[in-house]
């Protein structure tokens, strides 16, 4: 990693407030504050005509899901979504990051549901109507199952459709997006879940992660492609990155994180940006890449309008030597949220700095994700996450003051919702969600921002 000295994560000084210690006023003229969710972990796609899902499938295998738990109702935003866009408005953010749900609008991965669309349209246009800008994910893992059984993420023809999904939903409501972004989280969609087996389709090895870390790369490429020859502004790319911290202060240790950082954190960015794939990860996936990928990088790689990070934790690598990549992950002494994963705001500050400086130069940088799961009970504050987010709203302003071009901030979520593998375990949210009644009971964190947008 060059230039920067990784600072070590220290969060002794940190306190547990009620109150942000920032204000907006102390970003620049024009910064985006918003907050997230994504389709599957909210909408319900029992409803409105949504097609089956890989996480459907993945969530009905014993064992994968806690409790087997599935979107089917998640928060009723499908019916709810006013109260939540009211939400929002009240609280004074500019923006809403939302997904499109490939199931809802084509239920197959091929055939229109015009249901799918209308509700796309009408969430698109009850934004504007409260005068907060739509920023668009169309892909945030709710892959028809259909598509899942000919091959998924395996197969070509996955990114092909994909870019058809896309043409639909670029027609439609391209027109009044203030940005979008074509999958959230790469990493997370092909390695997590076909290497490591965590998320649908919960495949692992070597082979079945190489090759989907290439047709997820090239999905972004023809998606993008789609998206400029309608005009659709401010298209972006929303990945994940980790902090790769060596676990032990030796030359192996350090070879292992910067390992760790080319699969996590560069394979994608580099991608996108220089139209090449690191030198040091190709090392390994090089026998498993698909035919002709040299080819597809000059799709890949697209100028963009902005570039977004979702970024929660550092990781510490340790080197192990008997199989390829040569590291382990192993836990580290900071203190951490209900995930388990360490609370480290120093790492996006290197991040947002190590992505403009080698990759992303003066494009317009997003934090598109950043949140803390917390066991919240309604009646006690979250000071925990109020902890989190100013720590982490601290390390954007020194980021900005260090020259990143840092244009917004998105929290990681407007709401409790479906967790993924954790089901409903575990709360991102800044508005409580009581998964019996659908009530939706703001948090302290919620508050507070509300009064920090306002100083
Ligand atoms: O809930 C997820 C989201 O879907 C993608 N980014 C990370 C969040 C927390 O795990």
């Amino acid at each position: 990693m060059k230039d920067y000295q990784q600072p070590s994560p220290d969060l002794a000084s940190e306190t547990a407030p009620t109150e942000f210690s920032v204000a907006r006023s102390d970003f620049p003229e024009g910064f985006v504050f918003s907050t997230a969710t994504s389709a599957y972990q909210i909408e319900g796609h029992a409803f409105g005509g949504a097609g089956e899902t890989h996480w459907d499938a993945f969530a009905r295998q014993p064992g994968k899901v806690h409790l087997q738990q599935h979107g089917a109702v998640a928060c009723d935003h499908y019916h709810r979504w006013e109260e939540d866009l009211d939400l929002i408005r009240d609280v004074g953010l500019d923006a809403y990051r939302f997904s499109t749900s490939w199931a809802r609008v084509m239920p197959d991965g091929v055939t229109l549901n015009p249901e799918g669309l209308d509700f796309y349209d009408r969430l698109v246009d009850g934004l504007l109507q409260r005068g907060i800008k739509p920023m668009a994910t169309l892909y945030h893992w709710e892959l028809p199952q259909a598509l899942s059984e000919k091959g998924g993420w395996l197969v070509r023809k996955t990114p092909e459709a994909f870019a058809r999904f896309t043409d639909v939903v670029a027609r439609r409501i391209g027109d009044r997006l203030h940005n979008v972004a074509p999958v959230n989280e790469p990493w997370c969609v092909a390695w997590l879940s076909h290497y490591h087996g965590a998320h649908a389709p919960g495949l692992t090895g070597l082979e079945n992660g190489v090759r989907s870390m290439h047709n997820v790369a090239l999905a972004h490429g023809l998606s993008v492609e789609v998206l400029r020859a309608h005009g659709v502004p401010g298209v972006g790319a929303a990945c994940n990155m980790e902090f790769p911290l060596p676990a032990r202060d030796t030359d192996e240790d350090r070879a292992a994180a910067r390992l760790y950082d080319g699969i996590y954190n560069r394979w994608f960015v580099q991608a996108m940006t220089r139209g090449t794939y690191p030198e040091d990860v190709l090392e390994g996936f090089a026998p498993h890449m698909p035919e002709g990928w040299e080819k597809d990088l000059e799709r890949i790689h697209a100028p963009l309008d902005w570039f977004g990070v979702n970024y929660y934790t550092c990781q510490r690598l340790q080197a192990q030597s008997d199989r390829w990549p040569y590291y382990s992950t192993v836990p580290g002494p900071l203190p951490k949220t209900d995930m388990g994963w360490e609370i480290a705001p120093e790492g996006l500050e290197w991040l947002l700095l190590r992505t403009a400086a080698d990759f992303t130069g003066d494009t317009p940088l997003y934090v598109t994700e950043s949140g803390m799961a917390n066991p919240d009970v309604p009646g006690r504050a979250d000071v925990e996450r109020i902890a989190y987010l100013d720590g982490h709203f601290r390390a954007g302003l020194r980021a900005i003051e260090r020259g990143a071009p840092l244009a917004g901030y998105t929290v990681w979520s407007l709401m409790d919702n479906y967790e993924w593998a954790f089901g409903y375990d575990k709360r991102f949210g800044m508005v409580h969600v009581d998964f019996d009644s659908q009530r939706r009971t703001p948090k302290a964190s919620w508050h507070a921002l509300g009064r920090m947008l306002r100083r």
